[in-house]
Parts: structure tokens; sequence; C-alpha cells
């Protein structure tokens, strides 16, 4: 169920980011800061609606979905996107974000008690490990 990804989330290890936004088309001057944040992120769920909030110092935004339910997501770096989130059989929150005929996937699993967040660009893969607060 959802409910283990429930909480707040620190940001504790990132591999790859830089060059997942290089590929997502992010400009320089956003990817230095990206790449520097430490967001927290909070998950957090009221009946069948889930919120995911990233906070860090550069910049917050968040967005609230039902599973199975297409939305429109404003992305951090400013992209509209529409986007579908499914919950896999294997326990994983698979987040796809369609925008200008393109695609990125992010994967967020939960492993050892860590959030583990894969993205995945055309290939560029990065992945972010977070830590319950
Ligand atoms: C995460 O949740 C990564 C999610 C992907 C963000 C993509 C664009 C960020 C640009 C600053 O850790």
């Amino acid at each position: 169920a959802i409910d283990a990804f429930l909480g707040k989330w620190c940001l504790i290890s990132s591999e790859g980011f830089e060059e997942y936004m290089k590929e997502l088309g992010v400009g320089m001057a956003m990817r230095k800061m990206g790449s520097m944040a430490k967001p927290d992120v909070y998950i957090i769920k009221d009946g069948d609606t889930i919120t995911v909030k990233t906070e860090s110092t550069f910049k917050t935004s968040q967005f609230t979905f039902k599973l199975g339910e297409k939305f429109e997501e404003n992305t951090l770096d400013g992209r509209k996107t529409q986007t579908l989130i499914n919950l896999k059989d294997d326990g994983s929150l698979v987040q796809e974000q369609e925008w200008d005929g393109k695609k990125t996937i992010i994967t967020r699993k939960l492993v050892d008690g860590q959030l583990v967040v894969e993205c995945d660009m055309n290939g560029v893969k990065c992945v972010r490990v977070y830590q319950k607060a």
C-alpha cells in the first residue's frame, strides 16, 4: 500500500542528478541550484488523494493526485506535464510525466526503510535516496 511512503523524507544522497536534469532540458542556473538543494519531501494522504510536497531553500512545490488518474503537474523546473502515477504490484510508485512529445519516469521504492527515487529520461538515469525524518 501507499501507506509506507507517507511521512517526511530528507535527501541523503544523489547520483547522476545533474546529467538527468540536463537530459530533461533544465538550464544551467537551475541545474546548479538543483544539484545543491537538499530537499525535504512530504508525502501526505487524505482519503484517496495523495500530495507530494518538495521543500528546499531554492524552491518549494507540490502536486496532488489520485492513483491511476492523469493530472496536470507543474514541475519544480517549470515543465507543465501530463502525469500519471500508479502503484505497481512490486510496491513501487511509478510516476510518468509527458510533455512536448517527451517522457520521463520517476520510480519511488522503499528499500531498507529508505525512499529510493530513480529517474529516467531517454535512458539517462539518476538515483536519489531519502531517509525518514
Ligand atoms: C526527487 O524527487 C527528484 C525529482 C525530479 C525533479 C526533476 C527536476 C528538478 C529541477 C530542479 O528527488
